[in-house]
């Protein structure tokens, strides 16, 4: 079985002119960068600096510990660092080209948008959700088809002929992208390239279960029991166990000595239930007086358009986002009433 070349050749010859005489680049991903955010903009970057760039990997804010063993991670910049955010600044000021992967509107990169946005940088933008703001960068390859950005920068770089040169260490990053993004293959991976994209991985050598155990065992115990509390004590289920709401407090964190990205995933844990095609995550976020949004649902229920309607969000079809205004018990009224304007989907 073939790779399909995921890029049209008018694409193909923008993308190319677009890269032929830069020489500084910076890669950004979003606000809270997941297995993703972090694969996809530490392959690109090895694939542009293999072309001579000098490229700066740059992330709003720091990522999960679990993914700090990403080869390239650690001479990322983390915007929200205070030893971090002049270089960073210095290297959007000079950069010729930025490259945003795996977001699809700038104000995703929270306060770094309008310094990106007043850089004279030309901008691409590499991405996989849906309804990209279309103004936002020169040249924008999309496609929400894809099940991750790691997979269109695998084939972006297949394409232009840089797949025999990938490192082992970029090909881990791709790969640890590819199985966050789908929860280990379990969802939005039914498209039979994605395994022949990871058997050309495993050629270079990567130790796929090894990423595996970095990622998923490699939790903290109060992690392990701040979950089992937030499941036995602020989980609710509505609707014959068709949804399930689950809520998290400052004090819940606190008190598991909560750390980022502990509840990652655990919007997830409802919809193991038989029967359960809802889970709403609604979490008190720790630095401003907003609660956090996670939705998650199975099959033909749409988790991006309740996530828009109800929760000023947006994003995947069964996998979306959002924010709501303080305090957490309006947050919980506003989820009830989703889930019951949503009954007829449920
Ligand atoms: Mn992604």
């Amino acid at each position: 079985m073939e790779i399909t070349p995921i890029l049209s050749g008018a694409e193909m010859l923008q993308l190319m002119s677009l890269l032929r005489d830069v020489k500084h680049v910076v890669t950004l991903g979003h606000r809270g960068p997941d297995g993703d955010a972090m694969g996809a903009n530490l392959a690109w970057a090895d694939y542009l600096r293999r072309l001579g760039k000098q490229v700066t990997v740059i992330m709003p804010n720091p990522c999960p510990d679990f993914l700090r063993w990403l080869p390239g991670a650690q001479n990322v910049l983390f915007f929200s660092q205070d030893d971090h955010r002049e270089t960073a600044l210095d290297a959007i000021r000079r950069a010729d080209l930025i490259c945003l992967l795996d977001f699809n509107a700038l104000h995703r990169m929270q306060e770094l948008a309008p310094i990106v946005e007043k850089a004279k940088a030309r901008r691409l933008m590499i991405d996989h959700h849906e309804n990209p703001d279309t103004t936002c960068a020169d040249l924008i390859i999309s496609r929400p088809g894809a099940c991750s950005t790691c997979e269109l920068v695998f084939r972006i770089v297949y394409q232009l002929g840089g797949f025999d040169q990938m490192p082992r260490g970029a090909a881990a990053c791709i790969y640890c992208g590819m199985m966050t993004d789908t929860g280990g293959f379990s969802y939005a991976s039914n498209n039979p390239e994605i395994f022949i994209i990871i058997a050309h991985l495993l050629t270079k050598g990567i130790d796929k279960d090894k990423i595996n155990r970095n990622v998923n065992n490699s939790w903290s115990d109060h992690r392990l029991r701040f979950w089992a509390y937030i499941i036995n004590e602020k989980l609710t289920f509505h609707r014959a166990h068709k949804a399930a709401i689950l809520t998290i407090t400052r004090e819940d964190m606190k008190r598991f000595r909560y750390i980022r990205g502990d509840s990652e995933g655990l919007v997830n844990e409802p919809l193991k239930v038989r029967g359960m095609r809802l889970s709403i995550s609604l979490r008190e976020d720790t630095e401003k007086d907003v609660v956090r949004v996670s939705v998650r649902s199975v099959d033909d229920f749409p988790a991006n358009r309740l996530a828009e309607e109800f929760f000023n969000g947006g994003g995947h079809f069964n996998a979306a986002g959002g924010e709501l205004p303080f305090p957490l018990e309006e947050a919980v009224k506003t989820a009830e009433r989703a889930i019951a304007a949503y009954a007829d989907k449920l």
